[in-house]
């Protein structure tokens, strides 16, 4: 719906919408500044409502005008705010559920705000490394205090109406028709004023006490929680400027950091993956009208760490749960795990008593296939081997009612071969879970051959209801993540033969901000799951180069924590990672069999060298086809593998980079003499994509 107004008696009723959110593109906000105008200069018209149309008010302003001349082209939203704020007649925002970002500020903007009770407000820019670029860094604190506007800024959560009752924010909360009650507000504003100029937030007084020492306190606690995002601590200069100068300075200073913030790589890094959250759910040959299968029972198989943590992301949905293991012990511990997960929530107050005791008594137990009959949904999470999977499929076959979906969560096997063992193959499906399960937001959801577009339909839904980012992936050994996270390790073990030490090569790789460097990750992990799928690999690809260091710390036992030591040592019950001795010296004989001197390694080398295995494989499983879009293998490794949120995923990272200087830097790799060059060969897609000077998230959606 376009612009619309109304005549309400001397009220004029302007409704802006632009489905689905109404952000405020240049076409709305140029309609909007025209019924505005007519509405002002309208003698019949003594006041002003301005609400949003489809439910809500507006989720800000269009993003994805940043960057591009329409973003700026007249009216913009400071103009369009400037031109709310200067009208003589007053004007009531009626704000009805979303009100973000710009939306808010344009409410800022008008005289009086009325809010449905239902109404959730908030400045979330911060998300998209942003601050309020429209003046509410400036006007917020006006009405609500420099504490709360900064607790609401830099968290960018919305926060219900209800939150601000009492304040000056919202004249009034109210629980019926929202506009209905703006325009009574609006009429009784004309009595009230009568003729004089309405209340504008910009002349709002702003006086705080001992406002230095609060917004210190605030820039040394951002400083050291978010060393790598500039919008939190700009969001403390914008507010501290809207404290200790006027408006209009106050003004020009946010407009300044906005820009500066927009033109940065960290924004550019966090709107390239919000755009890449909404792509992920979309997959071009199955649309959205595709008929969904009911889900309103689920059971899994095997209740071992990943099992109990895949069971509880349903109980916390409010999906009942059938677990089954083979033996009484292991399940008798499933059940008690957890268990615990949900005291361990209740003693930390993150959950009631009661709601534990719901989301339990949602769980049944079993040792028995016929008790999965009624599930609509079975995944399985047994032991990683393509017999005992292939025998967990036969029986479920066997077991499920017409209809019901089979799910594995191998993390590397190939799902065509376990759907051949059933005689419906097109309801079988990859799950595949993040450890820990329960909380993990990545779901890799596997399609195979036969995979039926409706269960690949409904599983992406349910993926929503457990809240979980899915992303498709087709069938090949590791999928999109764990494939690209071999090369990563291979690359980061070639660097250990050559003379860099575990925790030089975590620190670098930290240093650039991943959650966790290889050797961390492995020993947390288990050293034995890297071991199990080399010792495959050997047998299978005999021309895939590997150094054998990593084997020779698992013959010594050394598994990782759960072991107590692995890479690294662990003291008992302490999870810090201490340099070992004994791999130093294992590290040291096994160069020597390799007749390599070690040598010293730059941080930048590090980096390179395991992002770079990381873009080059991403790179032939876009061109495979195995993934549908670069920003879905973005979101695998930002949820599933802690790549940094603020350099965007290894495709967006190489992007931004740039495919040229990527290749160039590969070639460099490719040239060490104990470098591997069929390693660093570029992938045909990075080579194109070198040569034509394009992007990986340039390169559409393969269908
Ligand atoms: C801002 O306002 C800057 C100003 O301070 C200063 C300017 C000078 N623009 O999330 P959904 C699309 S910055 C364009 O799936 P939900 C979204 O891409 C902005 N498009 O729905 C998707 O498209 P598609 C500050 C937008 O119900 C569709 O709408 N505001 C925008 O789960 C549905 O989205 C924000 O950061 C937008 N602003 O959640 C709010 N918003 O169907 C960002 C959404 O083609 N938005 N789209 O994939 C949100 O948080 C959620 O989308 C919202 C709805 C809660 C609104």
């Amino acid at each position: 719906m376009p612009v619309v107004k109304v005549q309400d008696g001397r009220v004029a009723v302007v409704t802006f919408g632009e489905p689905p959110v109404n952000s405020l593109g240049l076409t709305t906000r140029r309609d909007l500044a025209a019924a505005l105008d007519a509405a002002i200069t309208d003698p019949a018209t003594a006041a002003i409502v301005l609400g949003g149309a489809n439910g809500l008010f507006s989720a800000g302003a269009d993003i994805t005008e940043f960057g591009t001349p329409k973003m700026l082209a007249a009216p913009n939203l400071i103009d369009l705010i400037a031109l709310i704020e200067a009208s003589p007649k007053p004007i009531v925002a009626a704000i009805e559920g979303t009100c973000l970002g710009g939306g808010f500020e344009i409410a800022l903007g008008c005289n009086y705000r009325v809010a449905g009770s239902g109404a959730r407000l908030g400045l979330p820019e911060v998300k998209l490394g942003l601050l309020p670029g429209a003046g509410g860094t400036q006007r917020l604190p006006r009405l609500v205090g420099v504490e709360p506007a900064l607790n609401l800024i830099l968290s960018g959560e919305p926060v219900p109406a209800t939150a601000f009752k009492g304040s000056p924010l919202l004249d009034r909360i109210v629980e019926g028709p929202v506009v209905a009650a703006a325009v009574e507000l609006a009429n009784a504003k004309v009595e009230e004023l009568s003729g004089r100029a309405p209340p504008r937030v910009r002349n709002r007084p702003l006086r705080e006490p001992a406002l230095d020492a609060f917004l210190g306190f605030a820039r040394n606690s951002i400083k050291a929680a978010f060393p790598n995002y500039p919008a939190p601590l700009a969001i403390v200069d914008a507010i501290a400027s809207a404290a200790t100068q006027d408006f209009d300075a106050g003004i020009a200073a946010e407009r300044r950091w906005f820009s500066e913030l927009l033109h940065g790589p960290v924004s550019g890094a966090l709107r390239h993956l919000f755009f890449a959250e909404r792509a992920a759910a979309k997959i071009p040959d199955v649309p959205e009208s595709t008929p969904l299968r009911e889900v309103k029972r689920v059971g899994v198989i095997g209740a071992g760490t990943m099992g109990t943590g895949i069971t509880i992301n349903f109980l916390n949905a409010g999906i009942p749960v059938v677990l089954l293991e083979l033996g009484r012990e292991a399940l008798d511990k499933g059940v008690a795990r957890i268990a615990e997960t949900y005291e361990g929530q209740v003693r930390k107050g993150r959950l009631t008593k009661e709601d534990a005791l719901a989301r339990r008594s949602l769980l049944d137990a079993t040792l028995n296939y016929p008790d999965l009959a009624e599930c609509d949904l079975v995944i399985e999470a047994v032991f990683e081997d393509m017999d005992v999977k292939r025998q967990v499929f036969e029986r479920l076959d066997a077991s499920l009612k017409p209809g019901a979906i089979l799910a594995s969560n191998t993390s590397t096997l190939d799902l065509d071969r376990i759907a051949a063992v059933t005689k419906r193959p097109s309801d079988v499906i990859g799950m595949h879970f993040f450890s820990p399960a329960n909380v993990m937001k990545l779901l890799e959801v596997v399609r195979g051959r036969a995979t039926g577009k409706d269960v690949l339909a409904t599983v992406m839904k349910l993926a929503r209801t457990i809240r979980k980012t899915a992303v498709v992936s087709g069938v090949c050994d590791g999928f999109i993540g764990n494939r690209m996270l071999e090369q990563y390790l291979r690359q980061a073990l070639f660097m250990l033969d050559e003379g860099a030490s575990p925790a030089e090569i975590d620190r670098a790789i930290e240093g650039f901000g991943f959650a966790m460097g290889p050797f961390r990750m492995s020993d947390l992990a288990g050293n034995d799951i890297g071991w199990h799928i080399r010792k495959r690999r050997y047998a299978d690809t005999p021309t895939m180069v590997y150094s054998r260091i990593a084997d020779r710390v698992c013959e010594l036992g050394r598994l990782g924590q759960k072991t107590g030591s692995g890479w690294y040592d662990y003291r008992p019950g302490d999870r810090n990672a201490q340099p070992s001795a004994v791999v130093d010296e294992l590290i040291s004989s096994y160069r020597a069999e390799l007749g390599l001197v070690p040598r010293k390694f730059t941080k930048a080398e590090i980096v390179d060298r395991l992002v770079y295995a990381l873009v080059n494989e991403g790179a032939k499983i876009l061109d495979e086809g195995i993934a549908t879009r670069a920003s879905d293998i973005d979101l695998v490794y930002l949820y599933g593998y802690g790549f940094p949120a603020w350099r965007g995923g290894p495709m967006g990272y190489a992007d931004a980079v740039g495919a040229f200087s990527v290749v160039h830097r590969m070639a460099e790799f490719a040239r060490n003499p104990h470098g591997d060059p069929a390693f660093w060969t570029p992938a045909p897609l990075l080579a194109r994509l070198a040569a034509s000077g394009g992007a990986f998230n340039s390169t559409g959606v393969r269908s």
